[in-house]
């Protein structure tokens, strides 16, 4: 009815790097007026994803949880050993079920928004439920440019010759030349579940509505222009930059009473995000590289991919005699921290970062230098990205994960580096503010979510 809130049911998939995103949009969705319904996939993958649920609920009673329960997963023929992965396809073969779910909902939904790698399933189910669907891409715009154009690359037999460290580039319209060693090999190996996702789920976004992501205007404005352009689809529904999308947390007092103890921009902070777990060879060549800088460090640290799994204490994955050695120098962590807290604190000087782009647009957000150290997925792309906007170094070098081990002397320089660039510090504080003022009412991508919203009421 007409002038009445908008009913949004937001449906993210699988891991705390899709989780957090839609979470943040939600949160915004709702103070800005919108009825909220969230879908949650029981069970979870991780222990942080199910703490994260519970704690948003808790703070956020006006958010309505709708737990949607799946069907066992039935392997499929696709090469899979991932976690994640295989929740995103057990939850892409369970999507039919939430029809009764979603259809008795009252008021009446207007839209579902869900994550890409449910867009198809979702799209057709949205079309049997007469409502519409947003998709909310929670990767970098310029990674998002390449997941459209994969059906087009994968025909051409000369990128996959040159994948896995090639020193090819491919011409990406309207992104100039992009080098294959970006591209995660698992993209282009039509065995993986990976590329097939994406390729079908890609190929369903032009029915959809709208497209989020959290990015903005000035942060990718060569991207977000080549697919609003149909440089690299064409079809493609309209890209709405709403980011970078704002924290739900409460805000809290320090529980870190050692980082207030540190001086302005002194500490480097570490994290590989909530998946990625270095090898112990390269989690001793980081001591190493740590202690060489003589920087003061806040290290989050994570020894196996699920943080159910990860049962090894601090002093078994860095070792006692580091932790001995650096007492008065930094800090080990184990487990979950608040990261944009930790970002925002006066303290923190720089980032090292796997460059999860949750990871790179708080930072941008929060206006930290990053030290970019890619390891996965579009991680390398989100870097490019990094390095693009200035705000940051990256040894290209470094390789993928386990492709090569990254000798602690040369981690010690890029650190003392990042640490020492007044220019990268400067750049940064630019960039912080540039997002402060996507973010102001009339700003770019608080005009896209108003728009959308009303848009609705009309
Ligand atoms: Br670990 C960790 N605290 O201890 P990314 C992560 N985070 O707040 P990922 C914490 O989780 P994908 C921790 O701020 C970010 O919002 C962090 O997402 C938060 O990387 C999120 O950076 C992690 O995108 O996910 O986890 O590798 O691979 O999906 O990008």
């Amino acid at each position: 009815e007409k002038g009445a809130p908008p009913h949004l049911a937001l449906f993210p998939c699988a891991g705390m790097g899709h989780l957090m995103p839609f979470l943040r949009l939600a949160a915004m969705l709702a103070s800005r007026g919108c009825i909220v319904t969230f879908i949650t996939v029981q069970p979870t993958v991780s222990a942080a994803e199910s703490d994260h649920l519970s704690s948003f609920f808790s703070t956020h009673p006006h958010i309505k949880r709708l737990d949607f329960q799946l069907l066992p997963y039935k392997k499929s023929k696709f090469l899979n050993d991932d976690p994640f992965f295989i929740q995103f396809e057990a939850i892409g073969n369970s999507v039919h079920l939430l029809h009764p779910l979603l259809s008795c909902l009252s008021p009446s939904l207007s839209a579902i928004v869900a994550d890409l790698p449910v867009a198809s399933r979702v799209s057709q189910l949205a079309s049997d439920l007469s409502v519409s669907t947003f998709i909310l891409i929670t990767t970098s715009a310029r990674f998002f440019s390449l997941m459209v154009y994969l059906p087009q690359l994968t025909q051409d037999k000369n990128t996959k010759k040159n994948a896995g460290g090639g020193n090819g580039y491919i011409e990406f319209p309207g992104l100039g030349p992009m080098p294959v060693s970006s591209i995660p090999p698992a993209m282009l190996d039509d065995n993986n579940f990976f590329a097939v996702s994406i390729s079908t789920n890609v190929s369903s976004l032009f029915k959809v509505k709208g497209i989020f992501i959290n990015t903005f205007n000035w942060f990718e404005a060569e991207a977000i222009e080549s697919l609003n352009s149909s440089g690299v689809a064409p079809h493609l529904a309209p890209i709405l930059p709403v980011g970078p999308l704002e924290s739900f947390e409460i805000e809290q007092a320090s529980d870190l009473p050692w980082l207030d103890e540190q001086a302005p921009e002194s500490v480097v902070f570490i994290s590989f995000g909530s998946r990625t777990a270095l090898s112990k060879d390269q989690i001793r060549e980081l001591t190493t590289g740590l202690e060489k800088s003589g920087c003061t460090f806040l290290w989050v640290v994570k020894a196996s991919k699920v943080d159910k799994d990860d049962k090894e204490g601090v002093e078994d994955i860095v070792g006692e005699s580091f932790l001995g050695r650096t007492k008065k120098k930094g800090i080990v962590i184990k487990g979950w921290v608040n990261q944009e807290q930790i970002l925002a604190h006066p303290a923190i000087g720089g980032f090292v970062s796997h460059c999860g782009w949750n990871s790179v647009i708080e930072a941008a957000r929060l206006g930290v230098p990053i030290l970019a150290w890619p390891q996965n997925g579009d991680q390398r792309i989100n870097a490019e990205v990094v390095e693009k906007v200035g705000f940051g170094l990256w040894v290209r070098d470094w390789g993928w994960m386990g492709e090569k081990l990254v000798d602690g002397n040369h981690i010690a320089d890029s650190i003392t580096e990042l640490m020492l660039s007044q220019n990268l510090r400067a750049r940064a504080k630019e960039v912080k503010e540039k997002a402060r003022q996507a973010r102001e009412i009339n700003g770019s991508s608080e005009r896209f979510l108003q728009g959308l919203i009303d848009s609705f009421k009309s």
